[in-house]
């Protein structure tokens, strides 16, 4: 079950949390998982209201954003040739992966319903309290189980 978590935890924090490409920031590195400051920077980027916890709907907000940047032509579906539009050489086999992986219904395009089910997913384990909010600590713990994952393997 762990390593699952940390399998799937490793595409929505690096993958930009909750799917649709990178955060920028943290592509290249690999080192904000173990870097207290950077996580709580993204901690608070999500917690929109300063409440101190991640709410469902903050944790999905940025993710419309990101949907919105990939899709290029806005016509509500994300394809392949949009998602992997900004990829370098070296990162399109990796970034046509994590398409079929997001692509959960597997129609060949990505919309928000796609990432829907995903980011339950993700939201209800990274909150490990069941509480529906996400606290600093649950992120960190979150953070960092991806992270031990990480040192293990080149994933
Ligand atoms: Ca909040
Ligand atoms: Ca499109
Ligand atoms: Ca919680």
């Amino acid at each position: 079950m762990r390593k699952t978590f940390g399998n799937q935890l490793a595409i929505a924090l690096v993958g930009g949390l909750v799917g649709f490409a990178a955060v920028p920031a943290l592509a290249g590195s690999g080192d904000a998982a173990k870097d207290p400051a950077r996580i709580e920077e993204m901690f608070k980027k999500f917690d929109q209201d300063a409440s101190g916890g991640i709410s469902f709907d903050e944790f999905t907000a940025h993710r419309g954003e990101r949907f919105k940047k990939h899709d290029t032509d806005s016509d509500g579906q994300v394809t392949l040739e949009e998602f992997t539009a900004d990829a370098s050489a070296d990162k399109l086999e990796r970034r046509k992966e994590r398409f079929a992986k997001m692509d959960a219904n597997g129609d060949g395009v990505l919309t928000l319903e796609d990432g829907e089910t995903r980011s339950r997913d993700y939201f209800a384990k990274i909150d490990s309290s069941g509480d529906g909010n996400v606290t600093l600590a649950e992120f960190t713990a979150a953070a960092e189980a991806h992270h031990k994952k990480d040192a293990t393997t080149t994933q």
